[in-house]
C-alpha cells in the first residue's frame, strides 16, 4: 500500500455501499475538493474503538468517524480538526475556514438536524449493515431512553419538523444572501457549503423525501438545489 495516499475512515450503508453521514462527508468533501490522493476504510459502528484506539491516548474518549490517516502516519480525528489540518498542510485550493458563514452555518446544522432526531436516527438505522444496525439501535435507544419506533411515533414526523423549520429557513436566507451565488459566499466555495452539502446529502441518503421536505420547511428549495448541483463535482465520488 502506498504511504503516499491519505486514508479516511468512514461509515459504510447497506449495498450498494457509499458514504451517508454528515460528518465524514464534510472529510470527504474536503478530500475531493482539494484532490488529495486517498482511499476509504469503510468501518462498521462496533469497529470503530478496536480499529482506533492503537492510534489514541488510553484515556480518549470519543471514537468517531470521520478520522484519516495523513501520509507521514499523523492520525486526526474529528471533521474539524481535520478540515484544520488538511487546510494547514494543503494550503491550495483553500477552503476558506476563516468565513463568517461557517461559525453560522455551523449553528444552524446542529439546531436544522438536531430537532429531526425522530426522523433521522430511526431513518439512518434502516440504511446500516446488520453489525452496526444493532450497536446503532442499542446505543441510540439507551441514549434517548425509548425504541426507535417509539422515538420515531413521539419525536418524529411533523412536530419534527416545526421545531427544525427555523433552523432550515435560517439557511435558506444566508444562501440568499449572496445573489451572485450558488455558495454561501457568492461565487467562493468553502467549508461552509461543504458543511451544509454534507447536511443536504444525509437527509438525501436517509431518503429523497427527507430532503425534499427539509428544503420545504425552509421556505424556498431552490437556492439548496443549486448549492447541491454546484457541489457535485466533489460529492461524486462517494463510494471509495
Ligand atoms: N465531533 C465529531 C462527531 C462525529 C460523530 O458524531 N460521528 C458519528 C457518526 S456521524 C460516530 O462516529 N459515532 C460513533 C458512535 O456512535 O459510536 C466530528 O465532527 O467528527
Amino acid at each position: 500500500m502506498s504511504n503516499q495516499e491519505i486514508i479516511l475512515f468512514d461509515l459504510p450503508s447497506r449495498p450498494p455501499n457509499k458514504a451517508w453521514s454528515l460528518n465524514p462527508w464534510k472529510a470527504r468533501f474536503v478530500l475531493n475538493y482539494k484532490g488529495l490522493p486517498y482511499k476509504t476504510e469503510w468501518v462498521e459502528y462496533p469497529d470503530i474503538k478496536p480499529r482506533f484506539k492503537d492510534h489514541l491516548p488510553a484515556d480518549h474518549k470519543e471514537y468517531t468517524i470521520p478520522a484519516i490517516i495523513l501520509p507521514g502516519g499523523e492520525f486526526v480525528i474529528d471533521s474539524w480538526k481535520i478540515a484544520d489540518v488538511l487546510e494547514e498542510k494543503y494550503p491550495e485550493p483553500s477552503i476558506h475556514l476563516d468565513s463568517p458563514y461557517l461559525p453560522k452555518v455551523k449553528e444552524l446544522v446542529a439546531g436544522a438536524i438536531g430537532n429531526i432526531r425522530g426522523i433521522f436516527v430511526p431513518g439512518v438505522h434502516k440504511i446500516l449493515n446488520e453489525p452496526s444496525q444493532v450497536y446503532f439501535r442499542r446505543t441510540r435507544e439507551e441514549a434517548v431512553g425509548m425504541t426507535l419506533e417509539k422515538l420515531s411515533e413521539e419525536r418524529g414526523g411533523e412536530k419534527a419538523w416545526k421545531a427544525a423549520q427555523p433552523y432550515f429557513e435560517n439557511v435558506t436566507a444566508l444562501l440568499k444572501e449572496n445573489t451572485e451565488g450558488p455558495f454561501f459566499d457568492g461565487k467562493t466555495v468553502g467549508f461552509a457549503d461543504f458543511v451544509w452539502g454534507g447536511a443536504l446529502l444525509f437527509l438525501r441518503s436517509i431518503s429523497e423525501e427527507v430532503l425534499q421536505e427539509g428544503i420545504k420547511v425552509g421556505g424556498d428549495p431552490e437556492p439548496h438545489l443549486k448549492l447541491l448541483e454546484a457541489l457535485k463535482p466533489w460529492w461524486e465520488r462517494d463510494n471509495y
